[in-house]
């Protein structure tokens, strides 16, 4: 029973569990010396042994108490930080270069990535759409050695080479909304904007110690460029790109991993597409196709629980897509962003990407009614056409 009980819920409860054992251990003895025959000195011995025994528990369990209650829980605590700027990081040959024939954006990119990581696709969609010429380097997701050098353990990691040293920048969101404050106010560089977007730690209502870029959804532009953007448009194209995240990327694994066969057809065109046979050893290809699928689909059972799927995940899925495009209608133009595509646009675009090759993605198409949207998205974002607003 305890195992299924929060961290949280367990300590109050140990500790009155470890008082309850001293005092019934404590009154035993007076039980007893009620039918003894034995000396009323040995049973007044005895009577405060077991008095001893009760105060020690109800200290013990005070101090449990006193001791949880005391814990932080959903507190920030006084940590703030920016990512530094790297002086060198190792080289490390890329796994493919994408090169966009008039790219005016003056940046310098690596992305460390999975290629079919959604979070990782979100932020190809964004560079691609825009015609950004970008570095690839493909992360063995169960090994990866090649950002070991990264205090942040997670994918995509953009990293800019700047004058003032390699600049990195964690979590697609925070990347997307640099790079898109980067496009938007030219005056400012890669190093100064991502300072704007620093994390903040904090112990959440379980206890655990988290870090998070609170204003990841807000372009950091200064008075002058802000007065551009109109406030209703991004606070929608804000509410959206949070849905992309938080909602619908959270019915893809039970989806995409859901039966063992499913899961294996995903690990092998994970493999495909991420040209895991070029980029690693065969050994450490199969082990992280065999591993990985069998990972994931025990953790697709675990992740529909948590996050409230329904019996028939597909249905899940289906629902969510055409949530987004009754909203699309219901504006009545072509991308949620009107005539062109927005962040919004790229963001759910990016997140459903990361599955063409599934099973899932041709049931979507057959079911829902989104692959209009789809198709246009996919000729923006693979024709670039976002490169004539950089
Ligand atoms: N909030 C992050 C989430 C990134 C994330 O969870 N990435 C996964 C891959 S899809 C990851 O790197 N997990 C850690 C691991 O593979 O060990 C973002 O938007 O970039």
């Amino acid at each position: 029973m305890l195992k299924t009980m929060s961290f949280s819920s367990r300590m109050p409860l140990f500790a009155r569990f470890m008082c309850r054992n001293i005092f019934e251990e404590s009154i035993a003895p007076c039980r007893f010396r009620k039918y003894s025959t034995k000396t009323e000195r040995v049973s007044r011995g005895m009577f405060s042994i077991g008095l001893t025994g009760i105060t020690v528990g109800a200290l013990v369990g005070t101090g449990y108490s006193i001791h949880y209650m005391n814990k932080p829980r959903g507190h920030i605590i006084n940590e703030e930080t920016t990512i530094p700027i790297f002086q060198d990081i190792p080289k490390i040959e890329p796994s493919k270069s994408v090169k966009i024939l008039g790219d005016r954006s003056g940046l310098d990119l690596t992305l460390f990535q999975y290629q079919t990581c959604p979070f990782c696709c979100k932020v190809r969609a964004f560079l691609d759409y825009y015609g950004i010429s970008y570095d690839i380097v493909e992360v063995d997701p169960v090994l990866r050695q090649s950002i070991k050098w990264s205090p942040y353990k997670k994918v995509p990691i953009l990293v800019a080479k700047t004058d003032q040293g390699y600049q990195p920048m964690n979590d697609s969101t925070m990347i997307i909304s640099a790079l898109a404050t980067y496009l938007t106010d030219t005056n400012k560089d890669i190093p100064d904007i991502t300072k704007c977007f620093p994390s903040i730690t904090f112990i959440d209502d379980d206890g655990v110690k988290r870090n998070e870029i609170m204003n990841r959804y807000f372009l950091m532009l200064s008075n002058q460029s802000s007065q551009l953007v109109d406030e209703k448009y991004s606070n929608e194209e804000r509410k959206w790109r949070k849905w992309a995240d938080n909602v619908l990327v959270h019915t893809l694994s039970p989806n995409v991993y859901r039966t063992t066969d499913e899961a294996l057809q995903a690990f092998n065109w994970f493999s495909e597409i991420g040209e895991w046979e070029r980029n690693f050893p065969t050994w450490e290809r199969y082990l992280i196709i065999y591993v990985g699928a069998a990972a994931m689909w025990l953790i697709g059972k675990r992740l529909k629980k948590r996050h409230g799927l329904k019996d028939d995940v597909r249905q899940s899925l289906y629902d969510e897509c055409n949530t987004w495009t009754r909203a699309i209608t219901a504006k009545g133009t072509p991308y949620m962003g009107g005539d062109k595509p927005n962040l919004a646009d790229l963001a759910v675009y990016g997140v459903l990407s990361s599955i063409e090759g599934c099973r899932t993605f041709k049931d979507i198409l057959e079911n829902t009614k989104i692959q209009r949207w789809y198709n246009s998205m996919q000729k923006a974002v693979t024709h670039h056409h976002g490169a004539r607003f950089v």
